[in-house]
């Protein structure tokens, strides 16, 4: 795989990804699916299991989020779940063959303590030799201390949209809160995990604009979650409209041109897309998917299904051999 390259950019201009869109789709997939072949083994993808250990009333008010406190979503309030119950789910999801754990907290920001208890899940998950990543909203540079300290590999926060766009959104805080966010990140030494939604009703320019703001980061992120709106009864994106599954393609393949190196999550969404659907998004670039049968508080595909699909494919988990490898050492050891 290539160390660094000129195609590892980080000064895109919005009119060169406009150009990229507008692409015919057989030249945009066969461009991407050539850099992801330079870059990357085509048949193997990542897989993350999300656990949600916070859930409910978040004071943020995300308009496709069926965790935010101002929407009647009927969902049921959990508090922050006790580091034992984390462990057997993270267990169960590396026995499953997944190689990363996220775990999903609905704050505006973690509070001292609660940080505390969350920086000792991130250890014990990681002594189960899964690789860790969590998002917890805002962090200031010490909780990022804390918890790179802690083992986290990966953090997770989203930009979500573009600029432009996002205040039609999300009101309680800023496009600029979330970039110095990730970059507190950075700096305390974590890769990053940063992506976005589509379908919320944004245009073509917006995907285009959040893109380049993830492609211009100063470093890419390692891991770019593209996710489908789930439209959840109750939030104000209820009803949006129904995206076009080759736009969504489009935008995963735009997001592996200008993110050579980075791992492409096709993330939320699927449970709404075919098997042909979600091959092309393969095609296009995607190299990582969540696994097991819940996202936060969501529906995901069956993991037979996902077996099926990846055989269907000839596709091979990622890092599954170092996940046995861990599971089998547990198990010897009496775990
Ligand atoms: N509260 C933290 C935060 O927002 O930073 C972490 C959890 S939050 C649920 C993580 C991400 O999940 C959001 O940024 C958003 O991109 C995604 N997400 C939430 N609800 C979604 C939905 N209904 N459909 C698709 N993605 C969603
Ligand atoms: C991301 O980009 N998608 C995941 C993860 N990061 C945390 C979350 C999707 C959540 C979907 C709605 C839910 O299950 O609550
Ligand atoms: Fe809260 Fe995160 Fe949901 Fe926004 S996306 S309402 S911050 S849980």
């Amino acid at each position: 795989m290539p160390e660094a390259s000129q195609d590892v950019r980080h000064d895109w201009s919005l009119d060169e990804i406009q150009a990229l869109f507008d692409l015919p789709f057989n030249d945009l997939l066969f461009r991407a699916q050539s850099v992801h072949r330079r870059f990357h083994d085509p048949n193997a993808v990542q897989v993350s299991t999300l656990l949600s250990i916070k859930t409910g009333a978040c004071p943020e008010d995300c308009k496709y989020c069926p965790q935010s406190v101002h929407y009647a979503t009927g969902l049921q309030r959990e508090a922050l779940m006790d580091k034992d119950s984390v462990i057997e789910a993270a267990r169960a999801a590396r026995d499953a063959g997944a190689t990363r754990f996220c775990m999903g907290a609905a704050w505006r920001s973690p509070r001292g303590r609660d940080l505390v208890r969350v920086a000792e899940m991130v250890s014990a998950v990681k002594e189960l030799g899964l690789e860790t990543c969590a998002t917890l909203g805002m962090l200031d540079a010490e909780q990022s201390r804390t918890l790179q300290q802690a083992g986290l590999d990966y953090y997770n926060h989203n930009v979500d949209t573009s600029e432009a766009f996002y205040g039609a959104i999300i009101t309680t805080r800023t496009y600029q809160d979330r970039l110095d966010t990730l970059q507190r990140v950075r700096e305390a030494g974590m890769k990053v995990c940063c992506g976005g939604i589509l379908g919320m009703g944004e245009s073509q320019a917006d995907r285009a604009s959040m893109l380049r703001t993830l492609a211009n980061l100063p470093a890419h992120p390692e891991s770019v979650p593209i996710n489908q709106l789930i439209r959840v009864p109750g939030t104000p994106l209820a009803d949006a409209e129904d995206l076009d599954p080759l736009d969504f393609v489009r935008s995963i393949a735009v997001a592996r041109i200008l993110m050579p190196r980075s791992h492409v999550r096709l993330s939320a969404g699927r449970t709404e897309m075919s098997d042909e659907t979600q091959a092309l998004c393969f095609l296009a670039g995607a190299n990582s998917i969540f696994y097991g049968e819940k996202l936060l508080t969501t529906g995901n595909p069956d993991v037979a299904n996902d077996q099926r699909l990846f055989r269907r494919l000839g596709l091979e988990a990622e890092g599954a051999t170092c996940a046995r490898a861990a599971a089998a050492a547990d198990s010897a050891a009496g775990a």
